[in-house]
């Protein structure tokens, strides 16, 4: 178990004491104490500029926008307009499963790339693009194509959106374009948002097929890593909730042209979906909570709110019955391994949502939370969603197009009048709303921003907590160091941990995590007293 022998003011001036002054300056900005529930949250900086060499954990604009929003789709074409080295890296490294559904439409296991050589640099690629366009066409035939450029086309001027229109024309099916060149913003969470622009402008609401069932929700900001959407589909099922779509985690372009039937949208990930909630309710008047998927008593919190915004007393019942057979399970599951992990600690620094959802599952354990913090996430994202009007639009934000949105001529229809929004609230439903990370975290636990690599392993030299939380670039570093890592991103082959079955999954595999005896075990060479090994040079 980890002693923590530093107050949140001492750790922040260790991490920083040997940057160059100006850099020094910069980190500061990006570390402040968590705070107690209900108190004032101090500001952090998030979402600018990494400084240049600092090893961040960061990612792309192009990997936000092609990889994480719309690459879980499976019978979309994704197409990656550019060198071959960028859709190959993104080809199959997120574990966003999919069923392969009835029609055999399923394109996630290919990587389509236009494959952009020095000639296509020098001479122009549009000409490469059609080609590769007509190319996807004739072979798989698919509901829609959507094209990503990559560094290169942006500084050459490639018009990948002229090219998706005329291919669009000539072929009938829906083509779009999206501009996610790799430095179009600070990180992946510029792609986000340039993929929320393009489906809500190219494909939400093009169907208007009714939608049977009762109770419709899209859920919003959902991958299904590791079959995390498919818990969640088997709860929401059993409650009694129609899923529209999921954006994007298991998921069909034909189910986004019919979300627009949803009676209410549930955020999962607000970072990367947030865009499309708030402009599915200007455009079609449907409200949008927030909710949470990670954690037992979280799950059941979110599925009383979405029964609660219903209003219909069969549901609620339903809702209740379900999440008290579910919990049957849960309890024998904590009450057997939380004696193992009770007090333990640990620390999570993952992308934009995660470092918050999975504090949920570690408290089910009884573990500490000694630090958290987002790699790409916005000052929402940390402080909570009030603080919206006062972020500061900088030049790398204003690169990105914020959609002007207003309600659909004949699709407009808010799903409830103002009074019954506001009767809602006073029952505890809150629209439009996120709390954030930093809200109730205690003083004693550290905020960063876009950790780095130094600051990481001081950190863990200062706190050695039980378990750290991040992917793959950190693992074995960390790992070296003693301290077991769990990867959020890809969950290191596990899960689903999602909902009900999930959380007892993350039980078991975090139980087994902080428990091994093998870390205390290992010991570099330098640090172990037997005998040297001692070699020559055969030419001496
Ligand atoms: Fe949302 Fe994600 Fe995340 Fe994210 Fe991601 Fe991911 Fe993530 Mo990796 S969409 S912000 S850009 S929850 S790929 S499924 S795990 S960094 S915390």
């Amino acid at each position: 178990m980890s002693t923590k022998p530093l107050n949140t003011e001492e750790i922040k001036k260790e991490l920083i004491a040997k940057m160059p002054t100006k850099v020094a300056r910069k980190r500061a900005k990006a570390m402040i104490p968590g705070s107690e529930t209900g108190e004032a949250i101090p500001e952090i900086q998030a979402n600018v500029r990494t400084i240049p060499g600092i090893i961040t954990q960061r990612g792309c604009t192009y990997a936000g926008c092609k990889g994480v929003v719309l690459g879980p789709s499976r019978d979309i074409v994704n197409l990656t307009h550019g060198p071959i080295g960028c859709g190959f890296y993104s080809w199959l490294t997120r574990r966003n499963q999919t069923d392969a559904g009835p029609d055999g439409e399923n394109y996630i296991p290919y990587s389509f790339s236009t494959d952009m050589t020095e000639h296509d640099i020098v001479f122009g690629g549009e000409k490469k693009l059609r080609a590769a366009i007509k190319e996807a066409y004739d072979n798989f035939h698919p509901r829609a194509i959507s094209i990503f450029s990559t560094c290169p086309v942006g500084l050459i001027g490639d018009d990948i959106h002229a090219v998706a229109r005329t291919m669009q024309e000539e072929l009938g099916i829906t083509i779009f374009a999206n501009s996610c060149e790799g430095y179009k913003g600070v990180s992946q969470s510029a792609g986000h948002h340039i993929a929320n622009n393009q489906i809500m402008k190219h494909i939400i609401g093009t169907d208007d097929t009714p939608v049977e069932g009762k109770f419709k929700v899209n859920i919003l900001g959902e991958y299904n890593i590791g079959g995390d959407a498919f818990e969640i589909e088997r709860i929401l099922e059993k409650c009694g909730f129609t899923l529209i779509s999921t954006f994007s985690g298991n998921s069909t372009v034909d189910s986004f042209r019919l979300a627009h039937a949803a009676d209410l949208n549930t955020v999962m990930c607000h970072r990367s979906l947030n865009y499309v909630a708030e402009m599915m309710e200007s455009k079609f008047g449907i409200p949008w909570i927030k909710v949470n998927f990670i954690g037992a008593e979280a799950s059941a919190k979110s599925l009383r709110r979405m029964a609660a915004y219903f209003e219909d007393q069969e549901l609620i019942d339903r809702v209740e019955a379900v999440i008290a057979e579910e919990m049957l399970d849960i309890e024998k599951s904590i009450s057997a391994i939380r004696p193992r992990t009770q007090g333990k600690s640990a620390m999570l620094f993952v992308g934009g949502s995660r470092a918050h959802h999975y504090q949920e599952l570690f408290k089910e354990l009884g573990m500490k939370i000694l630090g958290a913090g987002y790699e790409f996430a916005h000052r929402d994202d940390y402080e909570g969603r009030h603080v919206l009007p006062d972020i500061k639009i900088d030049a790398d934000s204003r690169n990105i197009e914020v959609l002007e949105i207003g309600p659909d001529d004949t699709r407009y229809n808010p799903r409830k009048t103002p009074e019954q929004m506001e009767a809602l609230k006073a029952k505890g439903v809150e629209f439009n709303s996120y709390e954030g990370l930093i809200e109730g975290m205690g003083k004693d636990s550290m905020i960063i921003d876009d950790i780095n690599h130094y600051e990481t392993e001081k950190l863990i030299e200062l706190l050695r907590p039980d378990i750290f939380c991040a992917g793959i670039k950190e693992k074995y570093i960390i790992q070296k160091m003693g301290i077991p890592l769990k990867q959020l991103h890809n969950y290191d082959m596990g899960g689903p941990y999602a909902g009900f079955k999930g959380a007892i999954n993350w039980y078991n595999d975090i139980d087994r995590m902080v428990n091994t005896k093998v870390w205390d075990l290992i010991k570099a060479p330098w640090q172990s007293t037997g005998p040297e090994l001692e070699a020559s040079y055969v030419a001496e």
